[in-house]
């Protein structure tokens, strides 16, 4: 049978063989009570990684941004976040509707907000006005096209952040993408960073999971509040295996997924109708406009499907593709025909 090519996201990886060993070895006890030691042995390893001090697994990325955000912010404050997001476009309003915060909402470039446009838009502290009570920055910036954001960048926002008293979340659902991009470690990308989110169940190909890194203090109460929104888990080692295994063998191969996404680019950006900058593919994320003479994104979409290539629009003319761990160069070659044969009709 022929094979599909799925581009959507990176989250449509499935377990390999010996990910599945893993799992199906794990020693497992009952996390609740803290006493699985595979779910130990990942949030020891996951704090290491991050220069932290504690780690915690939260069964999705969603999940741990909302406990990040619920153990910085008090109801009734304000968030400062990027227009794109994906805590504000993506979580089903959780910050508003699971802990009562407000996203404030600046235009940042490349997903996100330059230091000037947090330090404007933070509240001074008047009685009247909501306190501002957390900046959450994402890298890579998903929507923004999988952009990285540099160390440098952070450093001006984290000065203003600790001048102002604030602290700094990062949805690091991809930021061993951001890392690898950068050359760096992912500890001093986001050293000074309060809190942060990353996705064991992106490219890091993971079937379930994430981690919440931050202080002891910080992760004791995280540890509440997840259980607080339904998280706490149980023989969850099983899972766990699967995210140490992912640590050890899949954050360097994520080189291979951003050269992947060049190819792709390059040769989309030769079709017909679809536009792409180039300047803008940094990790493993590519969107891009489709206009005539290519069919509208979501007509486009439907020939590349007839085509066993899986690729969905966003809105009428854009439309956003992901390399990850299960498409590898030939079958980039083989998405790229489909392409060039749905964009010509
Ligand atoms: N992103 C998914 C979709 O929800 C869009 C994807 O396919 O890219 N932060 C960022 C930056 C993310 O991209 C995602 C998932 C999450 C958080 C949420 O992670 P999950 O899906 O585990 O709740």
């Amino acid at each position: 049978m022929e094979e599909w090519i799925d581009l959507r996201s990176d989250t449509v990886t499935r377990p390999c063989e010996q990910m599945r060993r893993a799992m199906a070895g794990a020693e497992v006890g009952d996390d609740v009570y803290g006493e699985d030691p595979t779910v130990n042995a990942l949030q020891e390893r996951a704090a290491q990684m991050f220069a932290r001090e504690a780690a915690l697994f939260v069964p999705t990325g969603s999940m741990g941004n909302a406990v990040c955000l619920a153990v910085l912010c008090s109801p009734g404050s304000e968030v400062i976040c990027d227009r794109l997001s994906h805590i504000y476009n993506y979580e089903m309003s959780s910050m508003a509707a699971l802990s009562g915060l407000l996203p404030r909402v600046l235009d940042g470039p490349a997903g996100v907000p330059e230091a000037a446009q947090v330090e404007e838009a933070i509240h001074p502290a008047i009685y009247y006005l909501a306190p501002t009570s957390c900046i959450s920055l994402e890298n890579t910036a998903n929507v923004a096209g999988g952009r990285v954001c540099p160390r440098e960048k952070i450093e001006r926002v984290l000065a203003v952040a600790a001048e102002r008293g604030i602290p700094v979340h990062l949805d690091g659902a991809r930021v061993f993408n951001a890392a690898v991009a950068l050359g760096t470690e992912v500890a001093g990308l986001t050293a000074g960073i309060d809190c942060l989110m990353f996705c064991l169940s992106k490219g890091l190909g993971a079937p379930v999971g994430s981690l919440v890194v931050g202080s002891k203090d910080f992760i004791r109460e995280a540890r509440r509040v997840r259980k607080l929104f339904g998280g706490g888990m149980r023989q969850v080692g099983i899972l766990a295996a699967a995210g140490i295994y992912a640590l050890e063998n899949n954050v360097e191969r994520l080189r291979q997924d951003h050269e992947n996404a060049r190819l792709l680019a390059c040769g989309l950006a030769e079709l017909p109708g679809l536009e792409v900058d180039l300047q803008t593919v940094e990790s493993n994320i590519i969107i891009f406009r489709v206009g005539p003479p290519a069919p509208e994104a979501g007509e486009l979409s439907r020939r590349l499907r007839a085509l066993r290539v899986v690729a969905d629009p966003m809105g009428p003319d854009r439309m956003r593709v992901v390399t990850h761990l299960d498409v590898d160069r030939k079958q980039l070659e083989v998405a790229l025909a489909a392409f060039n044969k749905a964009v010509k009709g």
